[in-house]
């Protein structure tokens, strides 16, 4: 169940696209299990008044994070493709700001903060609490928790059940949640049924 939101409460969703999820380009395993988790923090945050942002990588065709230009992934996220669609399922709500990133083909962007303009609306807002879930735990919802954790007077949860790990070596995704908690992220564990 999700914490009670508001208005100085903001929801960012990482990353929910349909190449990170079962049957994408860069798929994680059950990277598909976080949209109803998240479906019921974006309700908790529209009842209560809270900012969403979703986050999107938003890669040109030639990326340098992509094989064939000499980088670790497999061309994923494309701009304008299905594939760099949000999922299907996710109830974004209207007023939902999108923040795209790494959408230039010499630079890569793990984190949903790299523009700055993500920042500079939290701080507008004077958002007190972030919460944070999406894909995948061990790249772009680390860089993003990291980064927002540097922010003053911003607490930052991620809720756990709500992340998926691309685990390229297993534990990558363990280690990721060290590396959060350690830089003073809160980890919020589903409550038990
Ligand atoms: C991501 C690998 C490559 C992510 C993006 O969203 O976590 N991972 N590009
Ligand atoms: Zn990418």
């Amino acid at each position: 169940m999700p914490t009670e939101l508001t208005a100085s409460d903001a929801l960012l969703l990482v990353d929910v696209q349909n190449d990170f999820c079962p049957g994408g380009a860069l798929a994680v395993a059950d990277g598909d299990a976080v949209v109803p988790v998240l479906n019921e923090w974006i309700a908790a945050a529209v009842q209560g008044g809270a900012l969403v942002f979703a986050s999107r990588d938003w890669h040109p065709a030639d990326h340098l994070s992509f094989a064939e230009q000499g980088g670790p992934w497999p061309p994923h996220c494309v701009q304008e493709t299905p594939g760099a669609a949000f999922h299907a399922d996710l109830e974004l709500p209207d007023d939902a700001a999108v923040v795209s990133k790494a959408d230039r083909p010499d630079h890569e962007a793990y984190s949903a903060f790299d523009s700055g303009e993500l920042g500079e609306k939290l701080q507008a807002a004077s958002i007190r609490r972030l919460w944070v879930g999406g894909l995948a735990t061990d790249y772009c919802v680390k860089a993003s928790v990291l980064d927002a954790v540097e922010m003053p007077g911003l607490d930052v949860h991620v809720i756990t059940d709500a992340i998926r790990a691309v685990d390229v070596a297993p534990g990558d995704g363990e280690a990721a949640l060290k590396a959060m908690r350690g830089a003073g992220a809160i980890l919020e564990h589903a409550e038990p049924a």
